[in-house]
């Protein structure tokens, strides 16, 4: 039925505007072009000034629909850096843009074709190139000098405590590495890859993959107020580790290491209170288009306290034991079942 109703619409729509043409046509046969024409100059005039509010209108109506889809505050430093930059920069725009809109509407109503007068003509000035030249050029080099400022505090080397943390994506979940008790991640190799039982081709000659642990549902845990330094790989094609609460985001590139790091600074715990939400997770989103199966691509990022996550640690298996079901767990470690790695989320 509405689907009906829309197509009538479209249709007598249509018939006015034909109608309306017409109708002017024969208007400029009996009033004369000259007449016709101002008096629609006029009209569209108004309508253009109208258009202004309206727009203004508008976009306060989408950002009152959408505020309360708006992210929660940034859940670490760098973060709060970014959304300053982000209000900056819309502050910047914005003024320029409500400015130089009105102008452009105000000047189609005001300077509207008439008969009255003549169009002023100048070719060229050399102050108002300078001034509208200069003004935006400096504006945008300190904006852009901000923005460098924060790129380099995600990319640049991470504090010598920093827990290291490899994530490496493939169709279509999110592979995550701890360096166990050694805190050294192992090598690994892509041609060792084997889905069944080595996803990230581990090298088990190398003594430091012992101990690693290897998680496939997509969780990333860290402590709070402690930094950390994310590894970025991926096993087939290029995808992105996009962490919205954190404001940051780095693609993960086959056969390159990419890296960025940070120091979570509210808990996931917390951020419920905070949102009153109780179930608020950190979301890692796959920000780079990478096949059928992207939508599904979601992780999570558990921030915990120390000693939450130390007993998290503490409960998890080797990813060496696991797969080498021969091999004695290494000291320390109790022999619980694989809690991660049943509930791996694939696509087929
Ligand atoms: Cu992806």
């Amino acid at each position: 039925m509405s689907v009906f109703i829309i197509i009538t619409l479209i249709v007598l729509v249509f018939i006015i505007i034909y109608q309306i043409g017409k109708a002017s046509e024969y208007a400029v046969v009996l009033r004369g072009e000259e007449k016709v024409k101002s008096q629609a100059n006029a009209v569209i005039a108004i309508l253009l000034l109208l258009l202004f509010p309206l727009g203004v209108w508008g976009i306060w109506e989408c950002n009152e629909i959408f505020k309360d889809r708006m992210l929660p505050v940034a859940a670490c430093k760098t973060g709060e850096n970014y959304d300053s930059m982000f209000m900056m920069t819309t502050a910047v725009t914005g003024v320029v843009f409500f400015l130089t809109q009105f102008l452009l509407f105000w000047f189609c109503y005001k300077y509207q074709a008439s008969n009255k007068r003549s169009a002023f003509f100048f070719a060229h000035s050399n102050k108002l190139e300078l001034i509208w030249t200069t003004i935006p050029a400096i504006a945008m080099a300190i904006l852009v000098a901000i923005g460098l400022r924060n790129w380099y505090d995600v990319t640049s080397v991470a504090p010598a405590e920093a827990t290291v943390v490899e994530v490496v994506g493939k169709q279509f979940n999110w592979i995550v590495r701890y360096p166990g008790k050694d805190n050294e991640l192992g090598k690994r190799d892509f041609r060792k890859i084997d889905d069944a039982n080595n996803v990230l081709g581990l090298d088990w000659t190398d003594p430091h993959n012992s101990d690693d642990i290897v998680s496939q549902n997509g969780e990333l845990h860290v402590v709070v107020g402690k930094p950390v330094k994310l590894l970025i790989g991926s096993r087939d094609v290029i995808h992105d580790v996009g962490l919205p609460h954190f404001r940051m985001k780095m693609d993960a590139v086959p056969g390159i290491t990419t890296t960025l790091w940070f120091i979570p600074s509210i808990t996931t715990d917390s951020m419920k209170q905070i949102t009153k939400n109780p179930d608020f997770v950190y979301e890692i989103a796959c920000d780079q288009l990478c096949g059928k199966g992207h939508y599904s691509m979601r992780g999570t990022v558990i921030v915990e306290t120390q000693a939450q996550h130390d007993k998290w640690l503490a409960s998890q298996q080797s990813y060496y034991s696991q797969n080498n079901p021969s091999a004695a767990p290494a000291a320390g470690e109790n022999a619980k079942p694989k809690t991660d790695s049943v509930k791996a989320v694939t696509m087929k």
